[in-house]
């Protein structure tokens, strides 16, 4: 029975305090099931307030003869007395289930974090990139480097490819628009010369800002010198080209170098990397700033070769580039994708695993 069933209209003698009654354990029931703290309030204002049945009966208690008016009267802030503590004991229970579950929703779960807060790691890339710098120095090689935004003749003239030279082709290359890289105040301007600006194809460029450096410093030749570095190309990726690679160069420029000391040097290299059941050899090949020219391959556990990169001894024109006389010095360079070798290093199908990000992948090295 709801309060609103109640008939204290018909308040009048015993019936009527019955009634009272009724209402009052009626609400108290209704109110120690009250679910949370706005039904709690629903049920005080239908219980207590002007338009309660207890506030109705009232009303009409004013035709009882003064003793059951009395007693109806007592009945009623009986009921009333007892309505409300039994508000005041439910609210009591409802807050503090609130508090609690504000305290469950707010709180930071410390041991949750710890749990997450695993170390990073260095990416496949740069720990193979590392790696060979380690191998290189610990064969005597320095480390250099040059600007992934190249000028046209660093990137090609300097490396016997004057322009219209066909074998340009051979790289699909990103041009940039001088006038959005160049400052207002000019400052880079000398750097950049006036030339047009590429996105470096290649790590060869190293070659001849190496040469020209160490002539200019006085520390060289002898150079022995790599050079790892971001590239960038028009190619399509797919599962053995990305747009966006990297690249190590070699350079060594000493007197009477020869063919042989390239081949002894990339055997060295691919042993202490690979390991020493490992070989390499050279296929006949032809870039432009390298005289002969050749790939180098290396072998697979089942009988065959892979392709890693290019070399050749280095071409005249290119240590005049560099600042050098051909008829005192001579030199090998070789160049390589530090990409497809962390592909062959460590058996991956796909070089763009290497550039999605995929955790699951990269947690693998
Ligand atoms: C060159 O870039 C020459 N500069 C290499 C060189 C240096 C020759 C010094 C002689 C002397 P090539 O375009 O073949 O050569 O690229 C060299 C290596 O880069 C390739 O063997 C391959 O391992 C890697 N490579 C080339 N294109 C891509 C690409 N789109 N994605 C990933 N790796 C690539």
């Amino acid at each position: 029975m709801s309060a609103a069933d109640s008939n204290p209209q018909s308040a009048g003698g015993d019936s009527s305090i019955e009634d009272v009654d009724s209402i009052a354990m009626e609400a108290t029931k209704r109110i120690e099931e009250a679910a949370d703290l706005s039904e709690l309030e629903a049920l005080q204002r239908e219980f207590l307030d002007k338009r309660s049945p207890l506030s109705q009966m009232k009303a009409s208690m004013k035709d009882l003869d003064p003793d059951a008016r009395k007693a109806l009267g007592a009945a009623m802030n009986r009921a009333r007395g007892s309505i409300e503590n039994s508000v005041a004991q439910r609210r009591v229970t409802l807050e503090a289930q609130a508090f609690e579950v504000q305290l469950a929703a707010e709180s930071l779960d410390l041991t949750e974090y710890l749990g997450r807060a695993t170390l990073g790691h260095a990416h496949v890339i740069t720990k193979t990139w590392e790696r060979l710098e380690d191998v290189f120095c610990g064969m005597g090689f320095s480390v250099e480097s040059g600007p992934e935004v190249e000028t046209d003749w660093f990137n090609f003239e300097a490396l016997n490819l004057p322009p219209s030279h066909p074998a340009r082709s051979m790289w699909d290359t990103l041009y940039l628009d001088p006038s959005v890289i160049k400052g207002d105040d000019g400052a880079d301007d000398e750097a950049l010369g006036d030339g047009q600006l590429v996105l470096r194809t290649h790590t060869s460029p190293v070659q001849v800002r190496t040469m020209l450096r160490a002539v200019r410093e006085g520390s060289g030749p002898p150079i022995y010198a790599v050079c790892p570095g971001r590239v960038y190309r028009r190619d399509t990726a797919d599962a053995t080209h990305l747009p966006v690679f990297h690249q190590i160069e070699g350079l060594v420029i000493d007197r009477g170098i020869t063919m042989g000391d390239l081949a002894g040097t990339i055997e060295s290299f691919v042993k202490a990397y690979f390991g020493s059941s490992m070989t390499s050899r050279l296929r006949p090949s032809y870039f432009p700033f390298t005289e002969p020219s050749a790939e180098f391959d290396i072998s697979t556990p089942d009988g065959g070769w892979l392709e890693v990169g290019g070399c050749g001894m280095v071409h005249p024109n290119v240590l005049r580039a560099g600042g050098l006389d051909p008829r005192e010095w001579s030199g090998f360079a070789f160049g390589f994708g530090i990409d497809r070798l962390a592909k062959i290093r460590y058996g991956i199908n796909d070089l763009r695993s290497f550039m999605t990000n995929d955790i699951r992948f990269l947690n693998q090295f």
